[in-house]
């Protein structure tokens, strides 16, 4: 393509509301442009790269045996309410009518209408297993979209849907895919994480998430130093803290804190750790107050916690609710005598001579003991891990924490769907059962932008050469110069010709301009046709990646690029 008839508007400033590299490097090399909050348009260098995902994931799907389909964007409000999902999503569901008042929505996933495809089409155990997918645009009306494509209103996802006859297809579709996945985001060039993820209102049991790893990610998950284990922080259990305190318990001791009423404050204030104190939230689960206990250095863990209560709606009580539910002044809240129900994250059980408040302004107690001093009759799994946790897995590991930007997510969905549509199917023996769902989504555009956050630097985007909008930019020093022109105009047309992508910078700029536009928008291979080196038939290679720059003679530097390309792209 030569850029004197292309479009790419790339710009210096870096635009104010950009938060993140990816968002601000997508906007400076003309990728994309804004249309409304977390709506884009797709221009020619973005779209390109956004179609390379498509096509590495489309290459991969069929492998894995699943089959292309596309479903509408606009989905009728009927298959919602059989699925009952229609009242259970609030504004986040954009919904709309038609001529004739009919509802409809625009679609944030597809669960429903692939089902109904499904209950149709398919009446025997002979037709499964089934995998469909599809590549298309979806719509959630996030309250805070923000970092461009990264979190994003309207968005392009693969969503593929697995139709199995027992939970051991389901398995075997699930585990088809989490490789398949492992294949695509290698193939576009990125550092990447399996990891143990919470299933979320999508229902099922169980689910991996497939993250980037780049410090703006929005995920915290863990890894372990020793095993394979990984887990998002939603998820993550680590081995159990046996509190260093083993002493008999003492006996308990008033102690007056005045205005004390952190954790922080009060362990500063006492001289004790933090490890020491137990600290008492109080939580409305479904308009219900619960109490929960923690050691004062961990953080509670609210979709741990909301699992093991079973509510809908678990928030934070605000002070009056506190107040009202325990009678005690908040920051000086203790679980002895508590009239509430009260759930102990596991740590506490082996915790000895602990202070608590005292439910009584400016006082807390010391050498308190569960058991003792206060009864729990429910202890959970309710903490976020913390980085240096030991691995809940193996012996030895200890749990490292990382920032993700979640770019894939596969999950096993059981018959949640299935059962609520009716999808069955006759089995062997001519019995009608329900069919075992799965699904899996890829974010093409997060992936784009995860890609950019991890492959940046102060010039512009890196990109890996399977996702770069282009293979390679050949850039004529001075075109009015007969000899580069020339020259230039024989390499592009000969790597064309060797199927290499090339984008062919013919404008009548200054060398500077030139350099730092593809610095900027992140070819991964450089030609400079130059008249200085033109003289000894010499041609200037350089990678954007870094490494040295190389200077070929122009068969050189043809069969050079076209090598490397070939190379890059070999699975
Ligand atoms: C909704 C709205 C937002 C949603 C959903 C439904 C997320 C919803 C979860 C999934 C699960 C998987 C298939 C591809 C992979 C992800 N946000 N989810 O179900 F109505 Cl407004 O989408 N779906």
């Amino acid at each position: 393509m030569r850029y004197t008839q292309y479009f790419v508007p790339t710009v210096k400033e870096t635009p104010a509301d950009a938060e993140v590299v990816s968002h601000k490097l997508m906007l400076r090399a003309g990728m994309v442009r804004k249309v409304a909050a977390g709506i884009y348009n797709y221009l020619p260098l973005g779209l390109r790269s956004i179609r390379k995902v498509e096509n590495i994931v489309r290459e991969e799907m069929n492998r894995a045996g699943a089959i292309e389909i596309l479903m509408p964007m606009v989905t009728p409000a009927e298959l919602w309410q059989e699925s009952r999902r229609w009242e259970q999503y609030g504004k986040e569901l954009l919904r709309l009518k038609d001529r004739k008042d009919n509802e409809f929505c625009l679609g944030p996933t597809h669960e429903e209408v692939v089902t109904d495809i499904v209950r149709r089409e398919v009446r025997s155990y002979r037709q499964m297993p089934l995998n469909l997918y599809q590549i298309q645009t979806k719509f959630r009306d996030e309250i805070r979209p923000r970092f461009g494509l990264m979190r994003g209103r309207e968005f392009i996802m693969k969503d593929a849907y697995s139709f199995d006859v027992d939970e051991a297809g389901a398995d075997a579709a699930y585990e088809k895919m989490y490789q398949a996945y492992r294949r695509i985001f290698a193939r576009c060039g990125l550092k990447f994480r399996a990891v143990e993820a919470d299933t979320g209102s999508i229902g099922g049991n169980w689910s991996h998430e497939f993250m980037v790893l780049a410090d703006s990610g929005e995920d915290a998950i863990v890894s372990c130093s020793s095993c394979d284990y990984a887990a998002n922080v939603e998820k993550a259990e680590s081995r159990l803290v046996e509190s260093a305190e083993h002493a008999d318990p003492r006996p308990v001791e008033k102690v007056h804190t005045p205005g004390k009423k952190s954790i922080q404050e009060v362990s500063e204030y006492l001289g004790m750790p933090m490890t020491h104190t137990v600290k008492m939230l109080v939580c409305m689960a479904d308009n219900v107050p619960v109490g929960v206990l923690l050691r004062g250095d961990h953080d509670l863990n609210e979709i741990k916690l909301k699992k093991v209560i079973g509510c809908d709606e678990l928030e934070m009580a605000s002070d009056e609710q506190i107040a009202k539910a325990t009678g005690a002044p908040v920051g000086y809240l203790g679980p002895q005598g508590a009239a509430i129900r009260i759930i102990a994250d596991l740590t506490i059980s082996s915790m000895r001579n602990v202070v608590v408040g005292a439910n009584e302004t400016d006082y807390h107690l010391r050498n308190v003991n569960p058991g003792r001093d206060f009864i729990v009759t429910e202890f959970a799994d309710i903490r976020n891990v913390a980085h240096g946790d030991g691995c809940p897995r193996c012996s030895e590991g200890a749990l490292e924490m990382w920032r993700g930007i979640e770019v894939g997510h596969v999950f096993k969905l059981g018959m949640k769907y299935s059962k609520a549509l009716n999808a069955t199917f006759l089995d062997q023996d001519g019995k009608e059962q329900t069919v075992f769902m799965g699904c899996y989504g890829i974010g093409i555009g997060r992936t784009v932008a995860a890609c950019i956050e991890q492959n940046h630097d102060d010039n512009g985007i890196i990109f890996p050469l399977p996702i770069a909008p282009f293979h390679c930019i050949v850039s004529a020093v001075n075109p009015k110069d007969v000899a580069v022109s020339s020259a230039a105009e024989d390499i592009y047309a000969r790597l064309q010709a060797a199927g290499v992508e090339v984008l062919y910078d013919d404008r009548d700029e200054r060398p500077g301009v030139k350099f730092k536009d593809a610095d900027l928008i992140g070819i991964p291979l450089r030609l400079v046709v130059g008249a200085k080196n033109l003289v000894e038939g010499k041609v200037e290679l350089k990678q954007r990646s870094g490494g040295d720059m190389e200077l070929l003679s122009i068969d050189e530097s043809v069969s050079r690029v076209s090598a490397m390309v070939k190379e890059a792209l070999t699975l």
